[in-house]
């Protein structure tokens, strides 16, 4: 899953891609990279990110779904927990949400029932402004697995069939290294939810903890963490570098299987 960030304060690769033209060119870029889903934004998500009026959202993010829908047969995923952009994209060509907030957000479950598309559902404790200032877990595992079940039942109930959802621990989204780190490696202990795993590791801030390098300097680390994802058990993998990512998952995969 490559990400597409059209906002202009994205955490690690802020206004890159905030001109529709040049969004459409990046996500013709990471399909030829191998990429398989390509995932847009237009709200970042980044700890105290500025929150985004919801028609910014639709009008950064409705263009380029509608452009790289038509261009390509990629799966176009929209990171939106809003109801009204749920709707939009997929009438546009938006096949999957990625929603950080797992379909809590008023309407956005009846939304994304009505519209038949796929749906991520992440872990997130708190919301990104204040999600990392006081980070407390018992076990972190069994939270984050508990949260996922309930978001899945509550899912069933409202009409959305099991198959069209996945599920993510929520990398970074608050936590601190050593939940990132727990979570990592009993990933293994979320396959029994029976959904796929999607991971979001690329670039994070737990790259800083553990390397010391900054954000334009962390695709080793990211590799590294998207291997051990793969071999324990993530099956899609959400990240900027697409190319280098595509061959480390194939060769985790290779190995895991
Ligand atoms: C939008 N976004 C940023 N980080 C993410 C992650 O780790 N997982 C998912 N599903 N989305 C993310």
């Amino acid at each position: 899953m490559g990400v597409l960030n059209v906002t202009p304060d994205s955490f690690s690769d802020a206004g890159q891609y905030f001109d529709p033209q040049r969004a459409v060119e990046r996500a013709r870029a990471m399909v030829a990279e191998g990429a398989a889903i390509i995932d847009i934004g237009g709200e970042s998500t980044r700890p105290a990110a500025a929150p985004v009026a919801l028609e910014e959202e639709l009008r950064r993010v409705v263009p380029v779904v509608r452009a790289v829908a038509r261009d390509s047969d990629v799966i176009v995923s929209v990171d939106t927990s809003r109801p009204e952009v749920i709707e939009q994209v997929v009438a546009e060509g938006a096949a999957m949400i990625n929603d950080v907030r797992a379909l809590r957000s008023r309407g956005a479950l009846a939304a994304l029932a009505r519209t038949g598309a796929a749906a991520c559902l992440m872990h997130m404790k708190g919301e990104p402004a204040t999600m990392q200032q006081s980070i407390q877990f018992g076990d972190v595992v069994a939270e984050v697995r508990a949260m996922l079940a309930e978001r899945l039942a509550a899912c069933q109930e409202g009409g959305i069939a099991a198959e069209r959802l996945c599920v993510d621990p929520g990398f970074g989204f608050g936590k601190l290294t050593q939940h990132n780190l727990e979570l990592l490696r009993n990933l293994g202990e979320l396959l029994d939810l029976d959904r796929p795993l999607l991971v979001g590791l690329s670039r994070k801030s737990l790259l800083k903890t553990l390397t010391g390098r900054d954000n334009g300097d962390r695709l080793a680390g990211s590799i590294a963490l998207a291997t051990a994802a793969v071999l324990n058990g993530a099956v899609i993998v959400r990240a900027h570098d697409v190319a280098a990512t595509v061959d480390a998952v194939r060769v985790a995969a290779a190995l895991r299987n």
